[in-house]
């Protein structure tokens, strides 16, 4: 009871309050600034600005050295006269360096060295012995007035995206249609990758944004090659290692959907 008459209370004293004092006031000011802050507004706007410190030189690149190709160290290894038994031991190495299997790099090198000839350039001759280890297993058997599909696979950063690239390129060339499909929608910047190529060789492209699923990109693509007349669709894909048996069965679903 005591309780409900002082709130009682407080709220009449509180309105007889609001009435005659009015509602409480505000520190806010509008208009121009008083005449001491208009002062040091004026004084703010006149100060020079002060120039900026110079920034530190970055540090000193180191120069840019260019790594021999192939060629260039296959000739330094044949520059200094007819080749001895070290020579062709180096030349192996190169080769196995450069990926080549050991046992293909041994029977390239006895091929070379048996019919090799002073006058002759090492790598023209090396050139048309690697031409003969890869066979003839190279035809692309493209189907002339339809849609033929290749589909590249491997381990990562064996090459596929360069040689998807490649291939547009030499088809485009032969003056077939050519599209791509990125079904690698795991690497980053995968899509930018191809971008550029299709660009490069004047194909048309069909991409999705990353993590998406890449049987429906090859799916999509074969729709829109179609729909375009394209004589080839090369689709490319993530690199895997064939001892991921997931990854593999998803490879196995990319090319059912095709
Ligand atoms: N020198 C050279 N580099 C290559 C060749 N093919 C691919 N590369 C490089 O190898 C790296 C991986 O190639 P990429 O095509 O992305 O491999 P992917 O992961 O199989 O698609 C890139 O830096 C390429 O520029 C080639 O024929 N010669
Ligand atoms: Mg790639």
């Amino acid at each position: 009871m005591t309780v409900v008459i002082v709130v009682a209370a407080l709220v009449v004293l509180g309105a007889v309050l609001f009435f005659l004092v009015g509602p409480p006031r505000r520190a806010r000011h509008k208009g121009p600034p008083p005449a001491r802050l208009a002062g040091f507004f004026a004084e703010a706007r006149e100060a020079p600005v002060p120039a900026e410190a110079p920034l530190p030189a970055p540090p000193e690149a180191p120069p840019l050295t260019r790594v021999p190709g192939l060629g260039s160290r296959i000739r330094a290894l044949f520059s200094g006269g007819a080749p001895t038994t070290e020579t062709w031991k180096d030349l192996e190495d190169v080769l196995v360096r450069a990926d080549v299997g050991p046992r293909v790099a041994e029977r390239i090198v006895h091929r070379v060295r048996e019919g090799f000839e002073s006058a002759a350039d090492p790598v023209d001759v090396l050139a048309d012995e690697i031409a003969g280890a890869l066979g003839d297993g190279t035809q692309l058997h493209l189907r002339r007035g339809d849609l033929t599909v290749l589909m590249v696979v491997g381990v990562n950063g064996a090459g596929k995206t360069t040689t998807i690239g490649k291939l547009a390129a030499m088809l485009g060339r032969e003056g077939m249609k050519v599209s791509l499909a990125n079904s690698d929608t795991f690497r980053a910047a995968a899509s930018e990758q191809l971008t550029v190529w299709a660009g490069r060789a004047g194909a048309h492209l069909v991409s999705q944004a990353r993590g998406a699923d890449p049987g429906a990109v090859a799916y999509d693509a074969v729709q829109a090659a179609r729909s375009r007349g394209s004589d080839v669709l090369i689709v490319d894909t993530a690199g895997r290692l064939h001892t991921r048996q997931p990854l593999m069965d998803e490879l196995a679903k990319v090319k059912r959907v095709l």
